[in-house]
């Protein structure tokens, strides 16, 4: 089995509703279990700040899947949501699922890089992350308690239960 963290946005059309229906749908996947979810979270967007707030949350999964399989799957739902993908970078979505961990493996391929790049600057995603799994270190050693350090908290605010 394979340990994985998801983190989850969304900041259009009802976000945390898009958030809920996602980890519904990854927990119907027979090859997924969902094992722990983090608050909703509200977050200040990163990026054009002519955009909604965001509601973010971590979950974490255990899967038979491999990495890639599993991105097949999490771009599934974002469609099936009705993400529409746009040109802009860092734009409004409706629902954005990125792969944080995937074990403690480090992988760089072209559709896929595992620790996900923008992780550990993210306090939309680390402060969720922390929620789930305090004790994490990434694959290169750096506990989880210290990146949290060195962030501002922007804002964040945990909003209620997923
Ligand atoms: N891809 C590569 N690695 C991964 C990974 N670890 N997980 C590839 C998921 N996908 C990965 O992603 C573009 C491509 O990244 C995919 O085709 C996949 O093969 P995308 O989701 O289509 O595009 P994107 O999300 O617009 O781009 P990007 O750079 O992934 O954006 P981010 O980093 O996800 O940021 N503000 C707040 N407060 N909260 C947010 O959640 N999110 C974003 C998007 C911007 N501002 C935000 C938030
Ligand atoms: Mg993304």
């Amino acid at each position: 089995m394979n340990s994985v963290f998801l983190g989850l946005g969304a900041n259009l059309n009802q976000p945390a509703t898009q958030i809920r229906s996602a980890v519904a749908a990854l927990q119907s996947n027979d090859n997924i279990e969902v094992v722990a979810c983090s608050s909703l979270y509200g977050s200040k967007p990163m990026g054009p700040q002519d955009q909604p707030d965001y509601i973010n949350a971590v979950i974490q999964v255990e899967t038979s899947l491999s990495a890639m399989t599993l991105l097949d799957v999490t771009q599934g739902i974002e469609l099936k949501l009705g993400r529409v993908r746009k040109d802009e970078r860092w734009g409004p979505r409706t629902l954005d699922i990125d792969i944080l961990l995937f074990n403690q493996e480090e992988i760089n391929q072209e559709r896929l890089q595992v620790p996900h790049y923008g992780m550990k600057e993210r306090e939309f995603v680390l402060y969720p992350l922390a929620e789930i799994a305090p004790n994490l270190t990434m694959p290169d050693d750096t506990p989880i308690s210290d990146l949290l350090n060195y962030i501002n908290i922007n804002g964040l605010t945990k909003l209620s239960s997923l």
